[in-house]
């Protein structure tokens, strides 16, 4: 009788691949359960609104809100910086939250959120077609991908990162809490609101006719996305009555035509949802996402909305928030002295506009 030992090597590769195949095809099989559990949630776990008595008759000078995309387990975070946010601006606003998840919220979560707010706060469910690998993406070839992308990039063997991702391009303007209103501020849990906000940046969008708003650019790892640009490129191609007169492609483009890396980094965004929602910004986000490269690759929002702004939109309808802001590792610090000696905690010296990696002293110069 013959052992594993004593087959020819080739017998012995044959059964190696086998098996790594094996292991490949039974990681990348998508997993039922998912969907499943999601149809067994309640109501309340779907979509809950906590509205607050004394927010009753209030009228909002714009429909707008901040929209947080969050765990359970970030709460502590998220506590820290809706105080932040409050002291700085809200506690004199009183705007919505609208607090999304792809697991439903705990009540400790939620009266936590209700407790640090003044305003009324809403808690979705994200639906598990909007959190999940399309279909029509070659799973063994995603999960391939991630493998090879390891720990070269952060998140780069991450799908939940990238199902983050996809949903933050594509998805969460579609939330149906969301559909009353025109303007969001995205936060995220654990920034910080380094100053006073002594004015509402949602009355100056609109004031101003700003679709899209910014503090801090930087420059994305060319291995997420390889292949964005030319696939955009294709896009340009295939629908060139989208793209704005007076665009800003150049702001991103090399010298030889290639793509820069810069982008707006979103963590920090005010923005009209209309933008999102119009026929340009939905039929470029699924030209993307049939192309699969939040999967097959790395595609992060920020990129593909920075893409979106520089295509569709007019430079004067961008705006950059000079306020003050931390996200880890960068912050934005008002220039300003006088401002910043009374109404911050931040060091100017500091600011991510005196980074090499930062494309705002560019973007002001366009
Ligand atoms: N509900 C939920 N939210 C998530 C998940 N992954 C990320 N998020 C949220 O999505 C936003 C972006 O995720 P982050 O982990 O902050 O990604 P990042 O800003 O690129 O990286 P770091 O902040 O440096 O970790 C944050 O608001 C997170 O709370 C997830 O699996 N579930
Ligand atoms: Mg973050």
């Amino acid at each position: 009788m013959t052992t594993i030992k004593q087959q020819p090597s080739l017998v012995r590769l044959v059964l190696l691949l086998a098996t790594l195949a094996a292991v490949v095809l039974y990681l990348a099989k998508p997993p039922p359960i998912e969907r499943a559990r999601m149809l067994a949630y309640s109501p309340s776990q779907i979509r809950e609104s906590r509205l607050k008595p004394e927010n009753t008759g209030r009228v909002l000078p714009v429909r707008a809100a901040f929209v947080i995309l969050v765990r359970n387990s970030e709460l502590h975070e998220l506590r820290a910086t809706v105080r932040q946010l409050e002291d700085q601006f809200n506690q004199r606003h009183h705007y919505p939250y609208v607090f999304l998840n792809n697991e439903p919220f705990t009540d400790e979560f939620k009266l936590h959120m209700e407790w640090a707010t003044s305003g009324d706060c809403h808690f979705g469910l994200v639906p598990y077609d909007h959190w999940s690998m399309p279909l029509w993406v070659d799973r063994v070839r995603a999960k391939w991908a991630m493998a090879m992308m390891g720990s070269r990039v952060p998140y780069g063997d991450s799908e939940s990162y990238r199902k983050m991702c996809r949903y933050e391009s594509g998805f969460f303007f579609r939330h149906p809490l969301l559909a009353d209103f025109d303007y969001y501020w995205r936060v995220e849990p654990g920034v910080e609101f380094t100053c006073s906000i002594p004015y509402d940046p949602f009355q100056y969008m609109v004031d101003n006719g700003k679709l899209y708003g910014f503090t801090i650019s930087v420059r994305e790892f060319p291995l997420t996305v390889r292949t964005l640009w030319s696939t955009t490129n294709a896009f340009r191609a295939a629908y060139p009555e989208y793209i704005a007169p007076n665009n800003t492609l150049r702001w991103l483009t090399t010298s030889t035509g290639g793509y820069n890396m810069c982008h707006f980094w979103s963590n920090f965004e005010i923005g009209s949802l209309a933008f999102l929602r119009s026929p340009q910004y939905t039929a470029y986000f699924g030209f993307l996402d049939r192309a699969g490269g939040f999967f097959l690759e790395r595609w992060g929002d920020a990129p593909v909305h920075s893409l979106a702004v520089a295509m569709f939109l007019d430079k004067s309808q961008v705006h950059y928030f000079d306020l003050g802001y931390y996200h880890k590792p960068f912050q934005n610090c008002p220039t300003d002295p006088d401002f910043n000696e009374h109404h911050c905690f931040c060091n100017a010296n500091r600011s991510m506009i005196h980074n090499e990696d930062s494309c705002t002293s560019a973007w002001l110069a366009l």
